[in-house]
């Protein structure tokens, strides 16, 4: 296939990077098309990358025949609808998490596409990219820390949007743990429990931050992660595995360290995913785009791994809603789902 045409739904925060990164920053592809419900800055957009319209409803940009492949980053409600349109018009699609926002839904997309019998949903799970957390699961897939035992994580963010409540901290933040747990480990988690520590004075009255994620993996192995997203310094994501035969730790992120001023060194801190998932975004779109080029489709989390963190996040409401009392996920058996 010659360049990939490719339709952008959704120019937010993370729309218009990926806009930039398919325009500038990875190779065999374009935008042929962006759709916003801000037509504006749709059009403000398609007016600076040649050979680009703006395209007022985002399922006429699905069908658009020019578009070979779609990038969805909707807000999470509007997925369900855009996810089925691809599906029918059999258009590969790189879908933002989450997958929908309900089980229920989640798992129709996941039947739908294996109806089709082709593959052509990959779920934005950019951490699976980053190249700590790749090499982290090449070295325990060579056997170097013997049997995996634990995983400790911290995800820490300075602010969120005013919206931002206590149900989105497990469903918008700690989903992403979710995902790096079961691609860690390689399998599902079976049971969760949020805590509830003193939440933090500066949070927006009513914001249960911080919150404690308790996992229990279906063969017993322990996860605990701290979600902090009002912490008012940087953005953090420290993962640190702890195994038979020695631990690692990843996300320190450390970068150049100065000593240069009389009696003090430093560094600079991360402000936000953007910069500090560029390099994973960067890299889950080349190899997104180069899938589709190939006729793969998919080269990275699938529909199911959409639903299953659907799954996983559901218990996840329940138990911080329930006083931190563990609950079971239910996830249906993925053998009775063939092509899942
Ligand atoms: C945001 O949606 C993300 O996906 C970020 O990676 C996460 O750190 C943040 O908490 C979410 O709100």
């Amino acid at each position: 296939m010659s360049e990939l045409k490719i339709a952008v739904l959704g120019v937010g925060m993370m729309g218009a990077d990926h806009v930039a990164r398919i325009t500038s920053r990875i190779s065999g592809a374009r935008v042929v098309v962006v759709n916003d419900y801000l037509t504006e800055k749709a059009e403000a957009i398609a007016a600076g990358i040649p050979g680009c319209r703006a395209i007022g409803d985002p399922l006429d940009a699905i069908a658009d025949p020019e578009v070979d492949a779609v990038v969805i980053a909707t807000p999470g409600p509007t997925h369900e609808k855009q996810l089925l349109a691809c599906l029918e018009h059999a258009k590969p699609v790189l879908c933002e998490k989450p997958l929908t926002t309900d089980v229920e839904t989640s798992l129709a997309v996941v039947k739908r596409e294996a109806e089709l019998g082709k593959r052509l949903i990959q779920v934005g799970f950019m951490r699976r990219f980053d190249h700590e957390y790749a090499q982290l699961k090449s070295l325990l897939d060579a056997g170097e820390f013997g049997e995996p035992l634990l995983l400790h994580c911290a995800h820490r963010n300075p602010a969120v949007p005013p919206n931002f409540d206590s149900d989105m901290i497990v469903r918008d933040s700690l989903v992403h743990e979710v995902d790096v747990t079961r691609f860690l480990f390689g399998e599902e988690i079976a049971s969760v429990q949020i805590i509830r520590p003193a939440a933090n004075p500066a949070a927006p009255q009513g914001l249960q931050d911080p919150q404690i994620g308790i996992f229990k993996t279906v063969s017993g192995k322990h996860v605990d992660v701290e979600v902090f997203v009002t912490t008012g310094v940087a953005y953090e994501v420290r993962t640190e595995i702890v195994g038979e035969k020695g631990s690692a730790m990843i996300g320190l992120d450390v970068g150049l360290v100065r000593r240069n001023a009389p009696g003090s060194w430093g560094g600079q801190i991360t402000p936000s995913f953007k910069e500090r998932f560029g390099q994973a975004y960067d890299t889950e779109f080349q190899r997104w785009v180069d899938a589709v080029r190939n006729g793969t489709n998919v080269d990275g989390p699938s529909a199911w791994d959409g639903y299953a963190a659907a799954a996983v996040c559901e218990a996840g409401v329940e138990s911080l809603n329930n006083g931190g009392r563990p609950v079971e996920v239910k996830l249906v058996d993925r053998a009775s789902i063939e092509g899942a």
